[in-house]
This record gives C-alpha cells, structure tokens and sequence, in this order.
C-alpha cells in the first residue's frame, strides 16, 4: 500500500534519455562545483571541510545512481532468477573511496581535488561510517553484497536502516563509554528513499477462523497494530563493471490514518506521541555480538524486516507474474543471515497461504526451496529462542504456523525413527524444558533446503555437535562456505601503496581474482622486491602511528613489531590470554632478562556489549596495565601497550595496513571463522593463532612454517575439560606464577582494590569456559617464535610475502562463487 500516492503525473519514457555523465577530471571538477557553490550555498570562505565530502559524494553517487537505474532494467528484460541476503546487520563502513576505486575515477578525483586546493584524504574521513553492525557477521554482509556486485549477480541486500549505529566509543579512566552513534544527522548522500514502496507490517490483535462463500476455512489476523515499513535504497557498485546492485534497507513510520482518526477524536498530542512507538522499532541497533538477548523488541525488528522483505519481493512477483507461484521458488531465494530473520520461513507461509489462498503442501513446497539458513556461531548464548508467550503476543498468526510447521515436521520424524520418544523431544522446533520457547535455529533447518557453517571446523562441528540430529535426517541439506572479506575495501583501497606494488609486479588481475596473488610467491625470493616490500609496509605503520597520535599523546617506534588484536571484546577471543603475555613481557623487562629481546607495539581495540560486564572488565585491564607499563622509565620504547578506541570499519581500514602480527587466539572450536584474520594476512602479517575457525585453512593455505600456532586443539579443548587444574598449572609454571602475582597483588590497581578479582577468578576457575590458563605456556613459547622471527628481516619479509601471496581463497568473491553454485544458481547479468 503506497504511502504516497505517485499516479497524478507520470514522466515520459524520454525523461531517462540524458547524456551520459562525463569522468574526466574537467567534468568530475566542474560538477562539484556546482554543487559546492548552487547546492550546498557554499564558497572559498567555508572552513568546514564536511561540504567539501558532500559536494564531491554527490558527484560521485549521480555516477553510481546512472548505472543503478541500467542494471535495474537488465534484471528486469532476463527475468531471472534472483537472491535475497536477509540480514539484521549491515556494516558498511563508509561509501565514498569504494565507489571511486569501483568506477575507476579514484586518480581523477584526485587531481580535480588537488587543482581546487582540497585534500581527499580529508574529505574522506569526514564521512561518517554506516555502522549497521556489531563485528564479523554484520561486515560478512557488507563484504558479500560488494562481490555480489563484481560478479555480476542479481542479489539484493534487505536490512533495517537504524536511526543509532554501533555505539560510540571512548575511553575514561580507562573504561568505556558509550555514546549514541546518530550517524544519520548530517543527513546521507549515498541513499534514495523509495516511499512508493512502502509496506505494512501487522502486531499483536488475534486470530478467528473465517468459513468462506466456499464452505472453505481461513485464518484471519484481526485487530493488529500495523506499522508502516519505508524503504531507503543504497547503491552498491561493481568493480569497473556498470552493475550497481541495492542495499534495501526499512524504516518503520507510523501509520497515517491512524494518527488521523486519533486526532479528529481530539487526541492530538498523543496521537503524534503514539508515532515514537511505532517509529521505535528501527531506532537502534542491538548491540551485542554472539550474545542473546530476548527483548520484545528485537522480536519487532526482526519480523519487521522480514515481513517488508518478502511482502516486497512478492509484490515484485504478483506484479510480473500474477498470483500463480509455481515458478516462485525457481527464481527466488532468502538466504538467512543467521537466525536473526529466520522467522522469514513462518511468513513466507503466511503470505502464501492467508494473502494467496495456496494451501498447506504447496506453501510449504515452495517455502522450504526458497529458504537457506547460514550458521554464524556454535556458542550457546548467542542461540535465539523466544518464549511462546512473548510470540503469541506479538505474533499471534506466526506463532499458531510454527506450531503447525513443527507438527508436521515431528511427524517426518517419527516416521523416520519410530517411537524414538527422546529424539522427538529434542528435535522439537518447541522446547519444553524451561517454559515453551521457539527455537530458532531448528525453525530455520526445517524450512530450509540448504545449512551451512562459515568455516571447514565449524561446519563440521555443527554436524557432528550442535545439529547432529538434523544431519542425521537430512544430511545433503548440510555444507560448508568459508568466509571472505573483499579485496577492493581491504587490499586495494585501504592499501593503494601495497596494491600498487603488487600491480606493478604481477598486474592487476588479483583486483576481481585473488588466486593470482599466487604469483608473487617467487618474488619472496627476490632481494629488490623485499626491498620495496618492506618500504611500503614501513610507510603503512608509519601512517597507523599518525593515526594514533590524533587520539593519543604516545609515541609508538617504527621498528618495533606492531602486534595488532582488534576485533569485538568477548571472553571466548581470549584479548585477556593477549594481557597475560603483556604482563610476562613486563616481567622479563624488569628481571633484566632482554636477550633476544624484539621491541614492540601491542595494539588491542574492540568494543564491548554495554551489558557485558567481564569483557567491560577486560577494557579496564588492558587501559591500567597500558598506564602501568607505558610510564616505567625501565620499559622505554622496548614494550608499549596502547587500547585503540572506537574501533569499526573505518579504523580497521588504517590498522591492518600496519599491522606485522595478527593475533588470532581464540579458544579452539569457539570462533566460527574470523575475518579480521583474513584482513590483516592479506594485507602482509603474520599469524599468531589457534586451530579454531579460519585459522585452521589460513594455516593451510600459507603452510605451517608461515603461521605461529599454538594452543590446545578443539578436541583437546573438549577432553580437557573434566580435568581441568588451572591452579595446578599455574603452580607448575614460574612465568605464569610471576604473572599472576602481579595481578593478585594489585600492581595494575593500586587506587582501585580489588577491581580485577572477578577476572582473577575467572582465569583460575576449573570451570572457566575458555580455559585461558591452559594455553598460556603454548602462547608464551609461540610468541617468544614470533621474537625470534621478527630479527631475522629478510626472512620477516619473505613470510610477510608469501602469506599475502597465499590469501587467495579468502576473497568473498571465491565465497560467493561457492553459494552460487552450490546454493543459490544464478546467471551473472552483463549490464
Ligand atoms: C562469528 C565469526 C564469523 C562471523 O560471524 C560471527 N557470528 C556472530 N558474529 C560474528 O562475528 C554472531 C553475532 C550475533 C549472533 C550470532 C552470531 O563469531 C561471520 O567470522 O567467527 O561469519
């Protein structure tokens, strides 16, 4: 139902025929202009160079928005097949740099700035990042949808457009802050509103069984409390290929005639007041990562954005095909981006059968081909169920299909193991066990045909574990996709000086295929490259040291070995196993024992869930210890340890550049995949890291003499379990012991008693989930490899080459690849 009516004054197909838009530096420079001075009111005496980054990302998104509208029309004439990635999260970080290096005028727009006495580099931090996200899942999303777009796949993003991103960040006396992240607030170039396309999402009311003229029996859903759904369009561009994909995300707004009736009955003011509720629900981001959270509101949003989604792509298909779906499925395909809009599978459903009259089996027929469900995380606290209260509340008409879904589901499996009573209860979409809850996941493997993990280990740890049960009924459902992060955003944009070098040695193949970095594997031998190798990746640590002394009065040495952990502060990624090694380095400092000694930068960034209160703690360790270390005249330049604020997107895209170590430490069989691991191999480093998730084939790839490994297997992990001494082994290990005592002694805390204890405990409990204690040795002796390796120059470099050389498979376009062949089966389109 349009929000707006769009009939009255219909343009002329002629009104799309204009010349195209030039892309030379005289045309780019006389555009911006234009909007400088007669749209932006702006002349030489402005100081603010925000303008400056409007004006220019106008320039550049009418460029964007001219290919948009021509792939738009090639889907449309082929007809074909499409998919849809549903997904809570979007990081996308910031547009403009990437839809310069994507259209090719990245040199252009350079000189044009420069003849007009403007820096780039400055209008393009002047551009706050899309921060739609908490960590890996979300920046998944981001990097997917962009090789979706260089492959040339008909794909469209669905998401919701948070009025408040990721939190802010900052850092007093050493613990963090949040601030409201209003990303919105200068407004946003890079989007369109498309109010034509609204859609209207029903709440709460109840249920009645309708008997129509026919004698037939339907369903109605009565006396909701419906919200309008408006969609804001964001171009996503290929590399230098004219197809623009789009990124649709929702904004909930009040509905109209609602406001209308109420203010005719005099109700104005509250009338007006009624609209936050229903504008509330794209207010903010959640923000936890891999962590549940069972609020009523998370529930809205979700089926919010699944609701609009596929009201909108159904919308599409009625319009082209009428109301016959027998070729739905064939030209349709959700992917799921976790369980977050898993509930997708009970809608679907919905429409076809309360909206479209189809009966059960064919819905269903149709449902469970069109649906695939991706796993993001085996961690038990991060899996979503919902109580069958809150469901029925909210979601009467929803809650009553689950029920029918799962009964015919539980009769699949009992025919399947008759009078196997146990498995029955366990494999039930409802668990019984502590009040009736939905769960999730089993919602999502029963209605869709594909499941996947997001690495080798934890694809088959969800077959052997996790979703053992549902492999065992249906195993050709299961495979594997293992992540990627894409090489525009993370090789050639945030590091043009490497990417050039690597251009100029084996050309520039490697932008849209990332196996050809293979090739500068013999260049690991040549003297003169590793020259050049080394002089690039200088300048990179060079510019992370510029970056950070914008926040911070430290100096941080050039030559030290940058040991980078930067990703979201959770206890399973072990950044305190990171501290531990810090306080050890401390130690040998202060006992003299510096033979062999490497200096070196430890660089820890990541935010914490506002509610997490021990990963909070962990902030507060790493900022004390930082003051502790970085002030004691005996330690010098040899060890610093520096938190890096407000890590996202746009940071990370200055860090890894720099980075010589990336540290990948988790407890085995707890990350999922890691991306960040990706990035920074790309980029030049080396890992430190655990045989958990991606480690485990970037280990693979770069060969083992390449790669620090240390650390307790996910079995070992497992069968350590029931035995496990922390104490014991504390006692065993004098390093260890030295360490501890410096923590239990307060000498990170000396004005604040007892603020670590908690951690302490964690660390020395039998129970700890994570069992930090248990691969300290291990990490300490890797890390002592790391020391060694990093004096041996040449042989630094030579490592640094070959893993960048061997990160190939870690480009989302062979990721992307994958799911299209294996899951969804689309044809790339020539725009
Ligand atoms: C994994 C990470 C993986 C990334 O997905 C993660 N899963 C979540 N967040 C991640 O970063 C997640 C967040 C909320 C609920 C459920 C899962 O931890 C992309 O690389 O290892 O697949």
């Amino acid at each position: 139902m349009p929000h707006r009516s769009f009939t009255k004054s219909t343009p002329s197909a002629s009104i799309t025929k204009i010349p195209a838009l030039g892309m030379k530096v005289k045309d780019l420079s006389a555009d911006f202009k234009r909007y400088y001075i007669n749209r932006l009111g702006r002349d030489e005496n402005c100081r603010s160079p925000h303008y400056a980054y409007e004006a220019l990302s106008m320039v550049v998104s009418d460029r964007l928005i001219e290919r948009w509208k021509k792939t738009y029309n090639a889907y449309r004439e082929q007809d074909c097949k499409k998919a849809y990635y549903l997904s809570m999260e979007f990081l996308m970080g910031r547009a403009l740099s990437n839809a310069m290096l994507n259209l090719g005028i990245t040199d252009e727009i350079s000189q044009a700035m420069y003849d007009l006495g403007l820096e780039l580099e400055e209008l393009i931090d002047c551009e706050p990042d899309a921060g739609l996200g908490n960590g890996g899942l979300g920046r998944l999303a981001a990097c997917f949808i962009d090789s979706c777009a260089t492959l040339q796949l008909p794909v469209v993003g669905y998401g919701l457009r948070y009025e408040y991103g990721m939190f802010s960040q900052s850092i007093v006396n050493g613990e963090q802050v949040e601030k409201p992240d209003h990303w919105l607030r200068n407004g946003n170039i890079w989007e369109i509103e498309r109010a034509e396309y609204t859609q209207r999402i029903k709440f709460g009311g109840h249920t009645e069984v309708h008997t129509n003229a026919q004698g037939v029996k339907k369903t109605v859903w009565l006396d909701t409390h419906d919200i309008l759904a408006v969609p804001f369009d964001t171009p996503i561009p290929g590399f230098q290929n004219g197809t623009v994909n789009t990124l649709r995300l929702w904004k909930a707004a009040a509905r109209e005639e609602f406001d209308l009736q109420e203010f005719n009955a005099g109700d104005y003011a509250e009338s007006v007041a009624a609209k936050n509720t229903a504008e509330n629900i794209t207010m903010v981001l959640y923000p936890n990562d891999a962590n549940e959270n069972g609020k009523a509101l998370r529930l809205r949003q979700q089926y919010f954005l699944a609701s609009a989604s596929l009201q909108d792509v159904i919308a599409n298909w009625v319009g082209r095909h009428g109301t016959d779906f027998s070729e739905f499925a064939a030209k349709n395909c959700f992917q799921l981006n976790d369980t977050h809009p898993s509930i997708a599978v009970a809608e679907l459903m919905r429409l076809l059968i309360d909206i479209y009259d189809l009966d059960w089996k064919s819905a269903w027929e149709i449902t469970s081909k069109t649906m695939a469900y991706t796993n993001h995380t085996l961690l038990p606290e991060a899996l979503e169920k919902w109580s069958v209260g809150l469901f029925q509340a909210l979601l009467p008409r929803l809650m009553e299909i689950i029920f029918e879904i799962n009964a015919h589901f539980l009769a699949e499996v009992s025919s399947h193991w008759p009078g196997d009573v146990d498995r029955l209860r366990r494999m039930s979409i409802i668990e019984e066990d502590h009040g009736q809850q939905v769960r999730m996941a089993y919602l999502a493997i029963v209605g869709s045909y594909s499941v996947n993990g997001v690495a080798e280990l934890h694809s088959k740890l969800l077959q052997q574990g996790l979703f053992k049960d549902f492999y065992e009924l249906w195993p050709q459902k299961f495979n594997n996709k293992t992540n990627g992060v894409t090489p525009r955003r993370w090789l050639a944009s945030c590091n043009p000086e490497l990417a050039k070098l690597i251009t100029d040695t084996i050309g520039d193949g490697w932008i849209t295929d990332l196996s050809e970095l293979q090739k500068l594997k013999p260049f690991a031998d040549d003297a003169k490259f590793r020259k050049q190798w080394q002089a690039v990746r200088l300048a990179a640590k060079q510019r992370l040291i510029d970056y950070k002394r914008e926040e911070y009065e430290i100096e941080l040495n050039v030559n030290a070995l940058f040991d980078v952990q930067v990703k979201r502060m959770h206890e399973y990624k072990r950044q305190l196993l990171n501290v531990l090694h810090v306080i050890h380095l401390y130690n040998r400092l202060k006992h003299g024992d510096t033979a062999s000694w490497t200096d070196r930068c430890v660089l820890i960034g990541g935010k914490a869930a506002p509610g997490y209160v021990m990963a909070k703690k962990i902030i507060k360790l790493i900022n004390n210890v930082a003051q502790v270390i970085n002030s004691d005249p005996v330690v010098d330049d040899k060890l610093k340890l520096v938190f890096l604020p407000n890590y996202r997107v746009s940071a990370m895209e200055k860090i890894c550049p720099g980075a010589d170590l990336s540290e990948q430490i988790s407890t085995a069989g707890k990350e999922a995949s890691g991306t960040g691991n990706m990035k920074f191999m790309m980029n030049g480093a080396l890992t430190i890291g655990t045989l958990d998730g991606a480690n485990i084939e970037i280990r693979e790839e770069v060969g083992a003499e390449n790669f620090f490994l240390f650390g307790l297997t996910e079995e070992e992990v497992e069968a350590k379990r029931h035995d496990y001494d922390p104490v014991a082994i504390i006692q065993a290990d004098p390093d260890l012991q030295a360490v501890m005592n410096l923590l239990e002694c307060g000498h990170f805390n000396q004005f604040e008693p007892d603020i670590f204890n908690d951690v302490i405990a964690t660390l020395k409990s039998p129970h700890d989930p994570w069992m930090t204690i248990a691969d300290f040795r291990s990490y300490i002796d890797a890390q002592k490899q790391v020391e060694l390796a990093y004096q041996d120059k040449e042989q630094w470099t030579k490592m640094s080459i070959l893993n960048c050389a061997a990160s190939g498979k870690f480009s989302t376009d062979r990721t992307i690849s994958e799911y299209n062949d294996g899951i969804w089966k689309l044809t790339p389109v020539k725009v």
